[in-house]
């Protein structure tokens, strides 16, 4: 008897598997259709990280307030913060500017039985409108934006930020000392071979990612998450080179 179709859970990525052409990492189709597995099995803590999401919206989302989730992919950062409001007049947002990952999304949020009112939005996260926010995540979304973009972005999320709202930022890093950021590299590529990841795709990942993904050092989030108008800014989570902020505004 056949097993049936299988989720996108069971799906495995093999998108680096064999030899191809270099060309520059885009969120199209085939990403979308393994990037549950994809994520799982290259950022260290991301499975950590999205029950904490959780956790940390639970604590923060004020009553009658809009809560984002920017770059929100298939959702499970959306659904994590979904699960943490406790207000029914709370609204949530889910905005990506890939068409294929907001498709896949709405069939995750349509299968999920919280009651709190989501709205997913095919749009680009730098000029998504953002208003009367509680909590706003960027899930390792940042690092994907143009580094000369990304202080208009958080000025902008810090301004429609409620007195005592936060900001959850998770990012790739990289590190001032070169010694430093040769280890973090290195255990993090174990962490990816230890998934089963083999060299040729862990390569071929590299080449492809490396001109769109551009890690910051951890000082330079910090000292441009206060410039852009938060308060505090508390490291709450490392694993090798990826990082979770949580950015809090003055009271
Ligand atoms: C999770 N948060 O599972 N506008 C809108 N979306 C964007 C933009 C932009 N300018 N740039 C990138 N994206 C998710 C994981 S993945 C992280 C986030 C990763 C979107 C992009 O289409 C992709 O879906 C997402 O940001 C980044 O918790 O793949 O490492």
């Amino acid at each position: 008897m056949s097993e049936g179709p299988k989720t996108p859970e069971q799906i495995t990525d093999r998108l680096f598997a064999t030899e191809r052409k270099p060309e520059d990492f885009r969120f199209d189709a085939s990403v979308a259709r393994v990037f549950p597995d994809m994520i799982r099995r290259s950022v260290p803590g991301y499975t950590t990280i999205i029950p904490m999401i959780e956790v940390i919206t639970e604590q923060y989302a004020q009553p009658d307030s809009h809560c984002y989730d920017l770059g929100c992919s298939l959702g499970a950062s959306t659904l994590a913060m979904r699960h943490g409001i406790r207000h029914d007049d709370c609204r949530l947002f889910g905005v990506d500017n890939s068409d294929a990952m907001i498709e896949r999304c709405e069939h995750y949020v349509a299968l999920d039985d919280s009651s709190v009112p989501v709205t997913l939005r095919c749009e680009d996260i730098l000029t998504t409108e953002l208003s009367n926010a509680s909590v706003t995540t960027l899930n390792f979304t940042l690092q994907f934006v143009p580094p000369e973009r990304r202080t208009e972005l958080l000025t902008r999320i810090a301004s429609a930020t409620r007195p005592g709202g936060v900001l959850i930022l998770s990012e790739k890093i990289r590190f001032e000392s070169d010694e430093e950021q040769d280890i973090q590299t290195r255990l993090h590529h174990e962490f990816k071979r230890a998934n089963g990841y083999s060299d040729l795709e862990i390569s071929q990942k590299r080449t492809a990612i490396e001109q769109v993904l551009i890690p910051e050092t951890l000082a330079a989030h910090r000292e441009r998450l206060l410039s852009a108008g938060f308060e505090r800014v508390v490291l709450w989570y490392q694993c090798f080179n990826f990082v979770s902020m949580l950015a809090i505004k003055a009271d």
